[in-house]
C-alpha cells in the first residue's frame, strides 16, 4: 500500500511539473514542439498548432511551384529550397523511408495570390536582377496552412513566400525519443509592423570578410529583417572598389586584400535579393573622411591653427578628415561616386550619412570664411545647408531616395522633406527626438535604443525588446513616420573574429520588435523562445551566443 501511495505521489509530482512547468522540461532542440506554443521567431500575428503530426522523408517531399509564379520567383523559391535542404536535413539524420501506416507531409507548395499578381507586385523582367522591392509591410505577409499531407504558403507577393518559407523551416522539430522530422497540423496568418527592419554594419574600422557578411545576410533572413545599411567607407578606410576614382581604395583601404570588389559586392547584393533583403550602401559625408584623402588630398579641408595650416600626416577625427565644401571638384567627385554606387547597387535608397560634421576645422580655415561671408553665410550652420543641398539635390536628380543620420537636422539645416532621418543619438531620450523629427513631418528610422556596439553584463537583449518606437507624445499621423529601425553594429572593437556573437541573438530581439505586433511585450514568455531559436541558430551552424543559463542538447560547438 505504501508503495502504491509513493508511486502515485510520484506520479502525481510529475504531472504537476509538466503543466506548471512545462518550459523548464528542456526538450533537445526541435524546432517547434507544438505542445510549448511554438518557438517562432519573430512570433506570428497569428498562429494555431493542432496534435495532428506529420512526418516528413527527404526522398518523399518536395517543392510545388504554383504556375503563376512567374520565372523569376521561380528561381529564387527555388535557390531557396535548396538552400533550406540543408537547415531541415541536417546530416545527423537518417535517410529513411516512411513508413505506411504514418501521416507524412510530402509537399510545401507556394503560392501568390492572383489580385496581386496582376497589379503593383508584377515583376515583369529578371535580367535587371532588380525588383520594386519591399514596398509596404503588405508586401511580406503571408499565410501558412499545414494540413493534410501539404504544406500551403500563400502570400501577396514572392517576398511573403520568402518570409512564410522561414517560419515553415522553424516548424520542423524532432520529436522527442525520435530520430525523424517532423511538423504539426498549423496555420499562421501573419505579416511585418514595419517595412524597414536593418542591420547596420560599419566596414570600414575593420575589415569584414565577404563570407561573413553573407553569413549575416542568411541571419537576418532567419530573423525575418529585410535591410543591410552598409557603413562601407569612413576615416579608418575606404574598402570600396571605385573604378571612377580608384586611388580611393588604392590608397584608402587598409591593405589591396581588405577591398570589396565591385564583382564581390553584387554577388552579396544577388545573395541578398533572394533572401528579400536589400542593401542600402552609405557614403559618409562630409566628416568622416579621413581616408578618402589618401588618395584625394585636395577633397579635405585644410584646418588651420595659429594663423597657419596644420600639417600632420595622420590626425584624424577633428582634424584632417572632412571635405571642402567650397569648391566645385568636391561636388562633382561626391555626384560622380554616388552615381557609380547606383549602378552597383540599384537600391533606389542611399544613405549619405551627414553625421558628427567637425565645424571648428571649417570656422579654422581663412578660405573657407572668407568664401563664407563673400555668400552671406552667417555660419557654419549655413555652410552645413549649403553642403547638404547640393549633395541631397545630386542625390535626388539621381532617382535617389536619401536617408541621413539626425545631426543635419538637430542643428536645424532644413533638410528636404522627402530625406529619412536616422535617430541614433542619445544625449537626450529617443522619444524626444521622435517626437520632434515626426512633428517636422520626417519619415523616421529609430537606432538610438539599439546601438549593438555598447556591451553590457546581463541580459541586455531585454532593454532593446522593450523599447516600443510609438512611446511618445504624438498623433497617429506623426506615429505612421516611423517607417522601422535598425540595430547598429559600430565595428572599432569588432571584426570577422566576434561579429556574429556580438550581433545575435541580440538583434534577433530588435528583429521581433519590428516584427511582430505591438502587444507581444512579455520578456518572460520571449525569453524561452529565444532562448530555443539561439538554439535553432546553432543549430544552423551561426555562433549565436547565449542569453542566459540554459543549454541546446548537442548543437553547442
Ligand atoms: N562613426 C560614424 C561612428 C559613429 C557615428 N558615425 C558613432 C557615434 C557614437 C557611437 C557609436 C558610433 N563611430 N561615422 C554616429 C552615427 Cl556610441
Amino acid at each position: 500500500m505504501k508503495i502504491l501511495l509513493l508511486f502515485v505521489f510520484i506520479v502525481f509530482i510529475y504531472n504537476v511539473n509538466c503543466i506548471l512547468f512545462p518550459i523548464a522540461v528542456r526538450l533537445p532542440l526541435n524546432g517547434t514542439p507544438p505542445d510549448m506554443g511554438g518557438s517562432l521567431w519573430p512570433k506570428p500575428n497569428f498562429q494555431e498548432f493542432k496534435n495532428e503530426q506529420f512526418y516528413i522523408y527527404k526522398r518523399n517531399f518536395s517543392l510545388v511551384l504554383c504556375p503563376e509564379l512567374n520565372n523569376c520567383e521561380r528561381d529564387i523559391i527555388e535557390k531557396l529550397w535548396s538552400h533550406y535542404q540543408n537547415v531541415f536535413f541536417t546530416p545527423k539524420l537518417p535517410n529513411e523511408s516512411p513508413n505506411n501506416a504514418e501521416n507524412i507531409l510530402k509537399t510545401v507548395s507556394f503560392r501568390i495570390k492572383p489580385e496581386n499578381k496582376k497589379s503593383k507586385f508584377k515583376l515583369s523582367e529578371c535580367e535587371d536582377k532588380y525588383y520594386p522591392f519591399i514596398q509596404d509591410t503588405e508586401t511580406e505577409s503571408y499565410e501558412l496552412n499545414v494540413d493534410e499531407n501539404k504544406a500551403n504558403i500563400i502570400a501577396s507577393s514572392i517576398w511573403g513566400l520568402v518570409r512564410g518559407l522561414e517560419t515553415f523551416s522553424q516548424l520542423v522539430y524532432t520529436p522527442l525519443n525520435s530520430n525523424k522530422l517532423a511538423v504539426n497540423k498549423t496555420k499562421i496568418i501573419d505579416k511585418p509592423r514595419y517595412f524597414h527592419r536593418g542591420i547596420m554594419l560599419d566596414s570600414a574600422r575593420h575589415f569584414i570578410p565577404l563570407n561573413l557578411l553573407k553569413k549575416h545576410i542568411d541571419i537576418m533572413m532567419y530573423n525575418k529583417m529585410n535591410v543591410f545599411h552598409w557603413h562601407l567607407v569612413d576615416d579608418q578606410s575606404f574598402p570600396f572598389e571605385s573604378k571612377v576614382y580608384p586611388d580611393l581604395h588604392k590608397k584608402g583601404a587598409f591593405s589591396p586584400i581588405h577591398v570589396y570588389t565591385q564583382s564581390e559586392i553584387k554577388e552579396l547584393i544577388e545573395f541578398a535579393r533572394i533572401r528579400g533583403i536589400r542593401v542600402i550602401p552609405e557614403l559618409d559625408t562630409p566628416g568622416h573622411t579621413y581616408s578618402w584623402g589618401l588618395g584625394y588630398p585636395d577633397l579635405i579641408t585644410i584646418c588651420w591653427k595659429d594663423g597657419k595650416p596644420f600639417q600632420e600626416i595622420y590626425n584624424f577625427h577633428g582634424k584632417r578628415e572632412i571635405l571642402n565644401p567650397i569648391q566645385n571638384f568636391t561636388y562633382e567627385f561626391v555626384g560622380e561616386l554616388i552615381k557609380e554606387l547606383k549602378n552597383v547597387f540599384k537600391d533606389p535608397f542611399i544613405h549619405l550619412g551627414m553625421d558628427e560634421v567637425y565645424y571648428r576645422c571649417w570656422e579654422s580655415n581663412p578660405n573657407i570664411t572668407e568664401f563664407m561671408k563673400s555668400n552671406n553665410m552667417n555660419s557654419t550652420k549655413d555652410l552645413e545647408q549649403y553642403y547638404m543641398s547640393r549633395v541631397l539635390s545630386a542625390a535626388n536628380s539621381l532617382g535617389y531616395k536619401v536617408t541621413v543620420w539626425q545631426d543635419v537636422w538637430d542643428n536645424n539645416v532644413k533638410v528636404f522633406n522627402n530625406t529619412i532621418l536616422q535617430i541614433w543619438k542619445s544625449d537626450k531620450d529617443w522619444r524626444e527626438y521622435l517626437q520632434k523629427a515626426t512633428k517636422d513631418g520626417y519619415q523616421v528610422i529609430l537606432s538610438s535604443p539599439w546601438y549593438l556596439n555598447y556591451i553590457k553584463y546581463g541580459s541586455d537583449w531585454y532593454d532593446f525588446y522593450k523599447i516600443e518606437p510609438t512611446d511618445f507624445t504624438g498623433t497617429e499621423a506623426q506615429k505612421k513616420l516611423i517607417i522601422g529601425g535598425e540595430a547598429c553594429m559600430w565595428s572599432e572593437f569588432v571584426d570577422g573574429a566576434n561579429s556574429i556573437s556580438r550581433l545575435w541573438p541580440r538583434a534577433s530581439a530588435i528583429a521581433e520588435r519590428l516584427w511582430s505586433t505591438m502587444d507581444l511585450n512579455d520578456v518572460e514568455e520571449a525569453k524561452f523562445r529565444l532562448d530555443d531559436h539561439r538554439c535553432r541558430m546553432l543549430k544552423r551552424g551561426i555562433e549565436a551566443g547565449p542569453i542566459f543559463n540554459s543549454y541546446c542538447g548537442n548543437y553547442e560547438p
